[in-house]
């Protein structure tokens, strides 16, 4: 089934056909099943450029856009029906569904992919193909090529071969209002979980309890699942960055850290928050949220059109740093701690990342018409980021105090970029103190 309207993925395609020059191709194949153990298969999820343009959520398929007027511009190659494999492992749209279902012009067997894929492409003399992402159907593709120019035919096939990531990336870093919803979907989702997680977490729990907590009601209100894998960590596990879920316990006067976010018809949330494993802040852990948190919410508030992350990030460096020094963990001015990236030490990752049908979005950070080393890019409406500004203070880093020794604290929010400011996608899940100790009181 199509997750948005048939009319959506059309209109894509039609973009992208006018991108390609006259006798230009777009090849997309989507992930295939990859064995795990035994007769079993790691859960499936399809390719994101090859969803984006065909909404097709079979493995193994492949996509062809072809612009001239001798032939289908949409061809789709599937799996074809088959009673005995259906069985076992489910209904398949096969030729006719791919045609009738997905609107393809014309539909093949993916048995058939070299005989009618080479046919297709004999006339083609750009062919665009993401180079070096998926091996297996590269390999494919360039002894495809081959076979075509050895033969003894008039036309060769595609003499050039152009990368179709960044046409894909532009298209897709702008969100259209469909899948803002999915995303505001994704959020809400994530947002009970996160509530959840705050509210029912006691001392001696373990983390997987609040993952599976967390991913019980992502597959409860109908996300796929994860956007990808939860990171719940007790105490100075925060200070691990992508620490997953484990074994350790939950612990009175320690803070328990949730990065989770739910993936909803291939939308993903990224929501980042930390509250006391208690329901109560010590002071130490009260000092470093309280500079996280008034960090974060002004990064969220500069949010609008024309600004940059680079922008975003230096602010949240400066307002760390300051943070930092008023609490007795960095010595000396601003300045010369900023210029020595002295905050490193407690805050050694970005503060954003696009966000979409990937936790890590595709589109391109720097542009040519800017500083050579920064994140330049200018927001525009519709672009989706997070916004994750965080302190990690290690349990035996023997410069700081000891008091904040082992906290580790991230707070994070999706944002969507609108006309005249911002959206805060994931805002309402509770983050200030009030609201945390509030869910416990
Ligand atoms: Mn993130």
């Amino acid at each position: 089934m199509l997750t948005l309207p048939a009319q959506s993925y059309a209109e894509r395609r039609a973009r992208l056909l006018k991108a390609l020059p006259d006798g230009g191709a777009l090849l997309l194949p989507t992930n295939t099943e990859h064995h795990r153990n035994g007769d079993v298969e790691f859960p499936f999820r399809p390719d994101s450029d090859f969803y984006y343009v065909t909404g097709f959520d079979e493995p193994g398929a492949w996509a062809l856009l072809r612009k001239g007027d001798d032939a289908p511009g949409y061809t789709l190659f599937v799996r074809p029906k088959d009673r005995e494999r259906e069985i076992w492992t489910g209904i398949r749209s096969g030729v006719v569904g791919a045609i009738e279902r997905f609107g393809a012009d014309a539909a093949h067997p993916i048995e058939q992919l070299d005989k009618e894929l080479g046919a297709l492409l004999e006339g083609v003399h750009t062919l665009y193909f993401a180079f070096g992402r998926n091996p297996e159907a590269e390999a494919r593709l360039h002894g495809l090529l081959a076979t075509l120019r050895s033969g003894r035919k008039v036309k060769t096939g595609p003499t050039s071969l152009v990368d179709p990531t960044t046409l894909l990336a532009d298209m897709r870093m702008h969100k259209s209002p469909a899948e803002v919803q999915l995303m505001r979907q994704a959020a809400r989702i994530t947002d009970e979980a996160h509530t959840a997680a705050i509210r029912d977490v006691r001392s001696g729990m373990h983390e997987y309890e609040i993952q599976a907590l967390i991913e019980y009601t992502f597959r409860r209100r109908g996300a796929w699942g994860w956007a990808y894998p939860s990171i719940v960590a007790a105490g100075a596990n925060g200070c691990i960055l992508h620490h997953r879920a484990g074994t350790s316990m939950l612990r009175d006067g320690e803070l328990m850290l949730v990065d989770a976010g739910a993936e909803v018809d291939g939308y993903a949330a990224d929501v980042t928050r930390t509250c006391p494993v208690s329901g109560r802040f010590s002071s130490p852990q009260r000092d470093l949220y309280a500079l996280v948190l008034r960090t974060q919410e002004r990064a969220c508030g500069m949010t609008a059109p024309g600004i940059t992350l680079q922008g975003m990030h230096d602010a949240v460096l400066r307002d760390l740093t300051l943070g930092l020094i008023d609490l007795g963990l960095l010595k000396g001015g601003v300045d010369e701690n900023l210029e020595s990236k002295a905050y490193n030490r407690y805050y050694m990752h970005r503060t954003s990342h696009w966000l979409g049908m990937d936790v890590h979005d595709v589109g391109r950070y720097r542009m040519e018409d800017g500083p050579a080393d920064s994140d330049n890019r200018r927001l525009a409406p519709g672009m989706v980021f997070t916004i994750e500004p965080g302190l990690y203070v290690a349990p035996d880093d023997e410069q700081a105090p000891a008091a904040f020794r082992g906290i580790g604290i991230r707070i994070e929010d999706d944002v969507l970029v609108t006309e005249d400011g911002y959206d805060n996608l994931t805002g309402g899940i509770p983050k200030t103190i009030e609201q945390i100790e509030g869910l416990r009181a």
